[in-house]
């Protein structure tokens, strides 16, 4: 009895996981880096960018199916994309060339 309760729970859980539930994955800038410098994502996440610097931003990807671009983030503002496709493109910024991130959709 008390196994049957716990399977049923699992299957629940694995459900929930799967399905409906979109993640909110944050990318912080700071010190001109990111933090993470990778992230895996699900097709339906978001992925929020804060910057902690006290520099402009502009996060772009030039990947070929994955191109973006947020245009100038100040100090302190947040920014969000939705992962409408999976694959795994680069994150980069046009003011600092030497930030870079790694997103893996699946
Ligand atoms: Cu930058």
């Amino acid at each position: 009895m008390v196994g049957k309760i716990a399977l049923g729970g699992a299957v629940a859980l694995a459900l929930t996981v799967g399905t409906a539930w979109a993640a909110d994955i944050v990318v912080e800038q700071q010190n001109k880096a990111f933090t993470p410098t990778s992230a895996a994502a699900q097709v339906g996440d978001t992925l929020t960018f804060t910057n902690g610097d006290l520099y402009t931003h502009n996060m772009f990807s030039g990947t070929l199916g994955h191109e973006f671009n947020l245009g100038g983030q100040s100090p302190g503002e947040k920014k969000s994309i939705t992962l409408t496709k999976a694959g795994t493109f680069e994150v980069e910024c046009q003011i600092h060339p030497r930030m870079h991130l790694t997103v893996t959709v699946k």
